[in-house]
């Protein structure tokens, strides 16, 4: 073969490899309405408009709103998953009682001038959720009963509703009023008037309900039929963006 024949011949091979290239997968598709299962955490749009990606990682309403215009393509993706990740991401709050905006000492006695405390809260890869309390400056030596509520803090210690529970059922039922379905952060405090507690809970919070404060209490937290739940006057509340 001559050198001027081969050169068309080897274009000619390489043009057959590029477009083999480009024209396998497509082939070994079963049929263009057939959807391709799309690995996890991988954001790569299938060919066919119509198949529902968007379960990849996006399991909010107002992301599945954003990416149903197919048409916006992958920047939009991005932007969505970002979004859906926030309510995941682990939120940590510190604040003094009564001065803090949001955190509030409604019993000097008990949550004297200057107690401050922190939350940390992570929902975990496995699906569980983790809350952290950590007080400083309380009363030494004695029990606080502390717990998630429903609502932010307010000037009105009766303003953080009541307890936050998983399944919704008695307030002060055992069947829902105990350590697995609400959030229970009682803590012991030392000879400083610090302590720490740690709730670990095998759910997350549901898309539209969550918690939105801790809420100390006079003490330790009842789990007797008709009490259960229930820890005595509030003394201070601390909003915490869950
Ligand atoms: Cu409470």
């Amino acid at each position: 073969m001559s050198t001027l024949s081969r050169v068309p011949t080897l274009l000619w091979l390489r043009a057959v490899g590029v477009a083999g290239t480009l024209i396998a997968p497509a082939l070994s598709r079963d049929g263009p309405d057939r959807p391709q299962p799309v690995p996890r955490r991988e954001p790569i749009p299938p060919a066919d408009p119509t198949s529902r990606w968007t379960r990849v990682d996006l399991s909010e309403g107002a992301a599945m709103k954003l990416v149903s215009s197919m048409a916006m393509g992958a920047v939009v993706v991005a932007i969505s998953a970002t979004t859906t990740a926030a309510t995941a991401k682990p939120v940590h709050t510190a604040a003094t009682f009564g001065v803090t905006p949001g955190a509030y000492a409604y019993n000097l006695t008990y949550v004297p001038s200057g107690a401050w405390a922190s939350a940390h809260s992570v929902e975990t890869g496995d699906g569980r959720t983790i809350v952290t309390l950590h007080v400083f400056g309380l009363l030494p030596e004695r029990d606080y009963g502390a717990h998630a509520h429903v609502a932010a803090c307010g000037p009105l210690p009766t303003d953080a509703g009541g307890h936050f529970q998983y399944v919704r059922g008695g307030a002060a039922d055992p069947a829902f009023a105990n350590p697995s379905n609400e959030i229970w952060l009682d803590v012991h405090t030392n000879a400083a008037g610090n302590g720490s507690s740690k709730a670990v809970l095998d759910w997350q919070f549901p898309a539209d309900r969550r918690a939105h404060s801790i809420v100390i209490h006079d003490h330790q937290t009842s789990t007797d039929e008709g009490t259960a739940g229930t820890a005595g006057p509030r003394y201070g509340c601390l909003t915490v963006a869950f």
